[in-house]
């Protein structure tokens, strides 16, 4: 069974979003998601809407995601492709070449974003910021 993991905040959910887990998942048959706590948000400058439970519930609740698990930080990624025998890492293409180091545990893939959704154009076009 080919495993996938991939990482990310996922706060406000959106179809860039899926769209990046839909196409991880096609690459194997098992895609974990780590997934960024509050705490850890924080030292990546993020303030999340939803909490981590929420953002939990949101990602468990996607056909295409089979195990949400927490990302504390950003030095675990080589001990969770050991822990969960990940054959494929997976990030969209704005972390193109950021995480080439892990080519030495498992394949690193990155797919590409989509283009015209981020959350931050979602509150912009709401009127928050
Ligand atoms: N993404 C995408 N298209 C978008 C927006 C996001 O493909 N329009 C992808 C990102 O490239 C990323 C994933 O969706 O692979 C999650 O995006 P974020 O929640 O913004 O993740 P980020 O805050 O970048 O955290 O250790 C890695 C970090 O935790 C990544």
């Amino acid at each position: 069974m080919k495993k996938i993991i991939t990482y990310g905040t996922f706060d406000l959910l959106h179809y860039g979003h899926i769209n990046l887990l839909k196409r991880a998942k096609a690459l194997g048959e098992y895609l974990i998601v780590a997934l960024s706590t509050n705490e850890f948000n924080e030292t990546k400058g993020k303030k999340c809407y939803f909490s981590y439970n929420e953002r939990k519930t949101l990602l468990e609740s996607i056909r295409f995601v089979d195990l949400v698990i927490p990302e504390n930080n950003w030095e675990q990624k080589i001990n969770d492709v050991h822990e969960f025998k990940i054959d494929t890492f997976v990030m969209g293409s704005d972390w193109e070449g950021k995480f080439d180091f892990l080519r030495t545990y498992c394949e690193v893939v990155y797919l590409n974003r989509t283009p015209e959704i981020s959350t931050t154009k979602i509150k912009q076009d709401l009127g928050y910021c």
